[in-house]
């Protein structure tokens, strides 16, 4: 694969609580199809993109949750999409509830993998930035309890070279912050990956639900720019189980210009042309990290959590 390519955000619209995975990876294969036809090299899938949005749900009994869990990647439900992205010769992101038997002890994660042309997993990523609540709150009107179900992710923010890119992921709430994109700028990242699952209602600041569109292009954007590498941002999206999913899956530009967005709340690709050279245009100028950083003033980003 060249430098220059067409990535495409695969965004998935609802996704149903009694969906089987072979349904989900069926309108997968059908985007993959359709980015074959358009020439697509790179496609990204959404965050916990085989199943509903579980997090949403209080759930008492384990084996209730663990039933959205992959124990094996690809798993057989999954291998198809695996077949087809390789036979079209397509590189994929895919985000999906990782379960894991480490030592005896079950871990659960966030997480999201990257499978090269060759259907090969050449790169996994375990969410950091885990948001909500651990604890039942019956007075929201949907939970959001990824604190509950998942442990925090244990393998910091790589980079790795696939195919001829510098690639990365960060998961949903990790984009919000910039300390996670900088930790994949400063490895030299070119292209990152982003999918997530973002209900439009925030129930602690419903003030701000008219602004999660904005917020979520203004951090894909700032996250671009800041780091001089190309975005691509999955949605899962639309009226998912009553819970309203923003979408607005974008591809970003090294410049924090967006080259293309969603038109709308379902399953939809969403395509740009790619030019990895352009990363240097911000990565050897406004950016050029060696010539300007000052990391001996910023002790105090590693020093605590910070002030309210
Ligand atoms: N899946 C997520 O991480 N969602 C969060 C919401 C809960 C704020 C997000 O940052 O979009």
């Amino acid at each position: 694969m060249s430098r220059r390519f067409i990535a495409a955000a695969a965004q998935l619209g609802p996704i149903a609580r009694d969906e089987p995975r072979r349904d989900v990876v069926a309108r997968m294969v059908r985007l993959v199809e359709e980015a074959r036809r358009r020439g697509v090299s790179w496609l990204v899938f959404p965050e916990l993109a085989l199943t509903t949005f579980f997090p949403r749900w209080f759930m008492e009994r384990q084996s209730e949750v663990d039933r959205f869990f992959e124990t094996r990647m690809p798993s057989a439900d999954v291998q198809p999409l695996f077949d087809a992205a390789r036979g079209a010769e397509i590189a994929f992101h895919l985000g999906f509830a990782e379960k894991v038997d480490d030592s005896g002890v079950e871990r659960r994660f966030n997480t999201a993998i990257l499978v090269d042309r060759a259907g090969r997993i050449v790169h996994k990523y375990r969410k950091v930035h885990l948001p909500g609540h651990r604890d039942h709150e019956p007075q929201r009107p949907f939970q959001h309890l990824e604190k509950r179900y998942f442990e925090r992710g244990d393998l910091g923010f790589p980079v790795t070279t696939v195919e001829d890119c510098r690639a990365g992921v960060l998961i949903c709430n990790d984009r919000r912050w910039p300390e996670a994109f900088r930790m994949l700028g400063l490895n030299g990242v070119e292209m990152v990956m982003a999918g997530y699952n973002t209900p439009r209602h925030y129930p602690l600041a419903p003030e701000h639900d008219r602004l999660q569109d904005f917020h979520n292009h203004l951090c894909l954007q700032a996250g671009a720019y800041q780091n001089g590498t190309y975005v691509v941002g999955a949605a899962k999206a639309g009226v998912e189980e009553g819970c309203e999913l923003i979408g607005g899956s974008c591809v970003v530009a090294p410049t924090g210009e967006i080259l293309a967005v969603a038109a709308t709340l379902g399953d939809e690709l969403v395509c740009a042309a790619v030019d990895l050279d352009r990363c240097a245009e911000i990565k050897r100028n406004i950016f050029n990290f060696a010539q300007h950083r000052q990391p001996d003033t910023y002790g105090l980003l590693t020093q605590g959590v910070g002030q309210l």
